[in-house]
């Protein structure tokens, strides 16, 4: 077993974005790319030499492959320990989980979350920090820097590690620990969650739809949910975690979960569906006949907490990026419990929870979350929903439309226009930057514009400044529409505008979001000239 150490040179466009590096996994592929990556993260952290390190991915296509190389390079760079999911497998927030538990330096993840996955595909790489968090920007920064002068990588020469057993080996002089996936978060759940309640609603003869979407969840749920809390047997569908995700879209929306939709709202419905993506931290909830929007999810979740046990005593506060509904802001009033607004990126909510300001955090992209971990939480959520549904025994539908009577809706929606010509998406939001000063006071389909401006956070914890996070139109009567270009996309440039109105009037509460916002849909068109500037008549995506 040698070390090696191999003359590199600095590779374009290794830019941590909203969470991680993410390409097409040909890219990832190419000869040093990832090795290049994984150096500077070592480099950009101030070295591996002696830490202890979790790593896990979502199983697509390639995550075997890099968990050897990683693993290689980790020992070659001095790690004591590499603490790895089996089969190199582990969910985002087990990962979180690991990388708090066991009190290591941090954890690299290998997700490209709700990207697809496959050899065409998406692959990505995220460090987490020591506190189970996606690093913040300081620290991606660090590690940017370090691909831009990178010269060379370390790798021990050796055959693969086996990972398919249980217990530890020795890499070199690194040891490494191949553990359960499932089993620590399980107990976490346990922890937090009345899952006696839980137990008794399934035997009450209460029916569940879980779709994993061929992702990692699908063993993560069978075990809570089928095997500790006793859902029906078949419950969980689209179980097995597969490399290219059953050649579907692992994200958790009611375009990319049409199955899931389509039998919530017809007579075969079950209770309550959900589903998660790619890497386990998304989640989709719908009752029968009632789609929850990740905001309103996120709403009703901290209006119910103190029904669930690790929060019976209070929120400390609650927070939601940005272009996430205010849904939340009204709960928050009514608990008289601070709301804080950070920009997209989970990354956002690590102090806040850390410096214990937040207990609860949610954002629009289907990321639901509290301070159990620091990462969004899928199954969490779907846990927290069935702890609520036990306790209230009421429908989805009934206590949704409960939520609207007492805090009044928040329709909203997202319009994605996905892989457009970057320089013509960049000129779109250079265009609407350029006229903010001249927004308030213009009046737009019958509504005027209050404020206008481009969101930045200045961190109440650490003061850290993040400028450019979205333009902002507010609109008086509490509409709202926001214009962002997406972190996360591999391809061209994604716009998401996200359109928001508020509705008190009881009669008004149960309108179809897109028809509810038709007036703010035709404005975000006028405003930015989406058509003409992108060539596009309708996103690609609503949510
Ligand atoms: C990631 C981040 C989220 C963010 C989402 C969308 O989610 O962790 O915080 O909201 O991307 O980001 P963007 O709008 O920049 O594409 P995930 O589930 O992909 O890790």
């Amino acid at each position: 077993m040698t070390r090696q150490v191999v003359a590199t040179s600095p590779i374009e466009g290794q830019k941590p974005g909203t969470s991680g590096l993410r390409k097409k996994t040909p890219v990832f592929m190419q000869p040093k790319y990832l090795e290049n990556f994984v150096q500077a993260i070592f480099n950009g952290t101030g070295g591996a030499a002696g830490k202890t390190y979790v790593l896990g991915g979502d199983g697509r296509y390639f995550n075997d492959r890099a968990a050897q190389v990683i693993l290689r390079m980790a020992a070659a760079n001095g790690a004591r320990k590499v603490i790895i999911g089996q089969n190199a497998l582990l969910s985002t927030p087990a990962a979180s989980n690991l990388i708090r538990k066991r009190a290591t330096d941090g954890g690299i993840i290998m997700s490209a979350s709700h990207n697809p996955g496959g050899p065409k595909e998406d692959f990505g790489v995220k460090f987490n920090t020591a506190n189970g968090g996606p690093a913040p920007e300081g620290v991606t920064e660090a590690i940017f820097a370090e691909t831009k002068s990178l010269s060379e990588y370390a790798i021990l020469e050796s055959a693969d590690v086996d990972l398919a057993t249980l217990g530890t080996t020795m890499l070199g002089e690194m040891e490494i620990e191949v553990v359960d996936p499932v089993a620590d978060y399980a107990e976490l759940m346990e922890s937090i969650f009345d899952f006696g309640a839980i137990r008794a609603l399934f035997a009450s003869g209460f029916t569940l739809r879980f779709d994993a979407m061929h992702a990692i969840t699908g063993p993560y749920a069978k075990a809570i949910l089928e095997e500790t809390l006793g859902a029906a047997e078949g419950s969980v569908v689209n179980a097995v975690p597969s490399p290219d995700f059953g050649g579907g879209h692992p994200d958790p929306n009611p375009i990319w979960a049409k199955e899931l939709m389509d039998l919530m709202f017809s007579s075969e419905a079950p209770d309550f569906g959900a589903a998660s993506d790619g890497d386990g931290d998304r989640n989709m909830i719908v009752g029968r006949n009632a789609y929850v929007t990740p905001s309103d999810s996120l709403a009703v979740l901290a209006a119910n907490a103190s029904l669930v046990p690790a929060y019976e005593g209070g929120l400390k506060g609650v927070a939601r990026s940005m272009p996430t509904s205010r849904a939340l802001d009204r709960v928050a009033e009514s608990l008289g419990i601070a709301c804080y607004e950070t920009p997209t990126g989970w990354k956002f909510f690590g102090n806040l929870l850390d410096a214990g300001r937040a207990t609860l955090c949610g954002e629009e992209s289907a990321g639901t979350g509290s301070d159990h971990v620091r990462e969004k939480d899928g199954l969490w959520a779907v846990l927290f929903w069935l702890n609520v549904l036990a306790v209230r025994k009421q429908s989805v539908e009934e206590i949704m439309a409960d939520h609207w009577a007492r805090f009044g809706r928040n329709y909203y929606s997202r319009h994605d226009y996905e892989a457009v010509d970057s320089e013509a998406a960049n000129g779109l939001m250079n265009a609407l930057r350029t006229r903010l000063p001249n927004q308030p006071g213009r009046e737009v389909e019958g509504m005027v514009i209050e404020a206008a401006d481009e969101f930045a956070y200045d961190d109440p914890v650490d003061g850290s400044r993040s400028e450019g996070q979205g333009i902002r139109i507010l609109f008086a009567g509490g509409g709202r529409i926001v214009f962002r270009l997406s972190g996360t996309g591999t391809e061209g440039a994604t716009l998401r505008v996200y359109l928001e109105k508020v509705e008190t009037e009881v009669a008004a509460l149960q309108d179809n979001p897109q028809n509810a916002l038709s007036g703010i849909i035709s404005a975000a068109d006028k405003l930015a000239e989406i058509r003409a500037r992108t060539g596009r008549n309708a996103p690609d995506v609503i949510t």
